[in-house]
């Protein structure tokens, strides 16, 4: 026996047109795939003409890439599909009414990085606008990294109330959450499996059939709408997890005067079925916009949709401690500064201190949540003067940042590597001291990017993160 929906989906017959809400990271590479895809007709690229955004539209018709940084592939697949006529970007949502489904793409902020509430208001806006111009036997796809429990409570609402139609009767509902990196965004598009998670089985069907297309080596992997968002948050969870582990190992390799590196390599060597460790790397802290949040979206839903949880009474969350002693870890490297400073006997409070490395990931500009942030706080706190050097980050309201190293080194106390950039692993001792131009400078390494040998040669004072055997080193005069 067809289910009503089912009925609906065969008399619409498979997916021609889509709608693709959200221009950003994840809209615009989706929405490329998918109009060069020739399973499909057309795709609609829906883009609010706010003031903040609304210049994407005509760049994208002008087959202009808005999105910053080199995404490969993306800007002459952009300018074929536009020349195909394949491919427009509008600010009108009533077109909506004649595409057969919607994909939302829509961020999901933190108002506050603090209270770690997400800001749904810019998601449930395109949400409601998908509802609006709805037609009976569309599917709509949230792609936005959610709270579990999200798509089939409020957003599943939100749609119903503003279509005036049932979800899983008249229309299909599924989340496919993203899983995109800056700067392979087509490529993962097309080659990481996809996660389905329709609110019923014909939804998930449904949306199978919008991805499979664009798809390459990449499989579907279905499951329950609600599978998919713990699949999502908890994907990243685990990676702060594993993040948190070793950064907790180095500090314990700190404490027993080893050396993190030679323990992660033994650790490492246990290789094979079902015994890797994926360990990590330890280092000055976590940023960035994924594993800063995603863990706090699957506690939510845990303590929102978990009403018999069984816990540990009293006991934190495991992904919550990890979180904590990865946010702990720019106060670590407080520490180890004040620590170097005070072989010299010089407080903090008269010291000049540079920053080497603001971005968040290695050899980008992205600066979200970036671990620096705590640390300069922290060292502006205690009376420093710092200078920030970062070669991709631009400079911002309230934040220098310069391009040159020459700039800010002469005369600093303390150097702290703050990111892995590539020119960081170029400095040598001898050509930093000579630049900073006094005897016993601090170097701390909050990446594994420097020698530690070479520069306490040259007579820096070295600490670096889970280096316990060098980090009480002789002072080499
Ligand atoms: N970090 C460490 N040690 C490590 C790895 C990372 O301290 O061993 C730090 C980085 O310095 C950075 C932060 O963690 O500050 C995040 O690094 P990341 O490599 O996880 O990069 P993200 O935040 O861009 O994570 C994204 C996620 N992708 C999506 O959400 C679609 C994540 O799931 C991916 O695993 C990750 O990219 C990736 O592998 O590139």
């Amino acid at each position: 026996m067809r289910s009503r929906l089912q009925d609906i989906i065969a008399g619409r017959g498979p997916i021609r047109k889509i709608g693709v809400i959200g221009m950003g990271y994840v809209g615009i590479p989706s929405a490329v795939l998918f109009a060069d895809s020739p399973a499909f007709d057309f795709v609609w690229g829906f883009q609010r003409d706010s003031p903040s955004s609304g210049y994407k539209i005509d760049m994208l018709n002008a087959g202009v890439c808005p999105l910053e940084g080199d995404e490969p592939g993306l800007e002459p697949l952009l300018r074929k599909v536009v020349s195909e006529k394949k491919f427009r970007c509008t600010s009108d949502f009533s077109e909506i009414s004649g595409v057969d489904a919607v994909t939302i793409a829509i961020q999901t902020p933190f108002l506050d990085s603090r209270d770690l509430e997400p800001d749904l208001s810019p998601l449930m806006a395109g949400v409601r606008m998908a509802g609006r111009h709805l037609t009976e036997g569309t599917l709509v796809v949230l792609e936005s990294t959610v709270t579990p429990g999200t798509t089939g409570g409020i957003v599943r609402e939100a749609l119903e109330e503003e279509s005036g139609m049932r979800a899983g009767e008249e229309f299909a509902l599924a989340h496919a959450p993203e899983r995109v990196m800056v700067g392979r965004l087509l490529r993962n598009i097309r080659e990481h499996d996809r996660i389905i998670g329709g609110i019923d089985e014909v939804s998930t069907e449904r949306a199978t059939g919008l991805y499979s297309p664009v798809l390459t080596s990449g499989r579907i992997i279905p499951m329950t709408a609600v599978a998919a968002e713990v699949t999502k948050t908890a994907e990243n969870t685990f990676r702060d997890l594993q993040i948190a582990a070793v950064n907790q190992l180095a500090l314990y390799c700190e404490a027993m005067g080893v050396n993190v590196y030679d323990v992660r390599a033994g650790i490492d060597s246990l290789k094979g079925e079902g015994v890797t460790r994926a360990v990590l790397y330890p280092g000055a802290g976590v940023g960035g916009h994924c594993l800063t949040k995603d863990t706090y979206h699957l506690e939510r839903g845990a303590r929102v949709m978990g009403a018999d949880l069984d816990y540990p009474e009293g006991m934190d969350s495991l992904f919550v401690l990890a979180r904590n002693i990865n946010d702990f870890m720019p106060c670590h490297m407080f520490n180890l500064t004040r620590a170097g400073l005070e072989r010299l006997g010089r407080p903090i409070s008269s010291s000049k201190v540079v920053i080497l490395g603001w971005a968040f990931i290695r050899d980008s500009g992205d600066a979200r949540n970036s671990p620096a942030e705590l640390y300069r706080d922290m060292m502006l706190e205690a009376g420093a003067e710092v200078h920030v050097h970062d070669p991709y980050v631009p400079t911002s309201p309230g934040l220098q940042i310069s391009r040159d190293p020459g700039e800010v080194l002469p005369g600093a106390d303390a150097v702290a590597v703050f990111t892995a950039h590539r020119i960081y692993g170029t400095l040598t001792a001898a050509g930093m001291k000579a630049v900073i131009g006094k005897e016993h400078p601090v170097v701390v390494d909050g990446r594994g990017v420097i020698d530690a040998d070479e520069y306490i040669r040259e007579g820096f004072i070295y600490k670096g993160v889970g280096r316990g055997d060098r980090n009480r080193h002789p002072i080499v005069e």
